[in-house]
């Protein structure tokens, strides 16, 4: 199978979000199969969903892969329960880490464990900005360029963290 490159969306809000995300990026880069190719800058926004909640860190990763995607999304979800994620029934609740698939070269996957591109991904500032400082050029399967995705995304409170 020939090489994609595929891109990763980091969250976390629970348990030290930084290091929460700093330690996911490097399980991912420990993947058998897995090469990273870029990480954003870490950045923080108010939770979109329900407001009881501490703000969220969030980061986007590319990395370069022959895994299939259905693959590549067992292993996230096998990062995010070693990283004491708990299923909750609260839809957009706080959690320790969530890692969401959001592009896989440019093909679109309706399967009934994974959509891509990523359902949110055209209204989340958390996820286009990170986006597009590592990938400044990008043309999103179905949605577009990045940019004008970007400028008609408001910043909703995202703000990107010192190193
Ligand atoms: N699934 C389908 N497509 C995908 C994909 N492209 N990547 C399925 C990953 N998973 C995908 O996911 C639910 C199911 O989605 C999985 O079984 C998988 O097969 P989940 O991770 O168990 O549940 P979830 O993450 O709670 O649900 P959801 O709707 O994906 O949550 P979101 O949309 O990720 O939102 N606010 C800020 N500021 N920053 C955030 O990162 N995140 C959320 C969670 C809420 N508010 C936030 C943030
Ligand atoms: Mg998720």
């Amino acid at each position: 199978m020939t090489k994609v490159i595929v891109y990763i969306g980091l969250g976390s809000n629970l348990s030290t979000p930084a290091e929460q995300i700093k330690d996911a990026r490097q399980a991912i880069d420990a993947l058998v199969g897995v090469q990273e190719v870029a990480c954003s800058s870490l950045y923080r926004s108010p939770p979109m969903g329900p407001q009881d909640q501490p703000d969220y860190v969030n980061a986007v990763m590319a990395v370069e892969t022959d895994l299939p995607a259905i693959e590549i999304l067992r292993c996230l979800q096998k990062i995010e329960l070693d990283h004491g994620r708990v299923r909750k029934d609260e839809r957009w609740g706080a959690r320790t880490l969530d890692l969401d698939i959001l592009l896989y070269g440019d093909q679109l996957i309706n399967h009934p464990d994974l959509i891509v591109p990523h359902y949110g991904l055209a209204e989340r500032a958390f996820v286009l900005y990170p986006l597009q400082e590592i990938a400044p050029a990008i043309q999103v399967p179905s949605l577009g360029d990045i940019s004008i995705l970007v400028e008609h995304c408001p910043l909703d409170g995202l703000v990107r963290l010192a190193e």
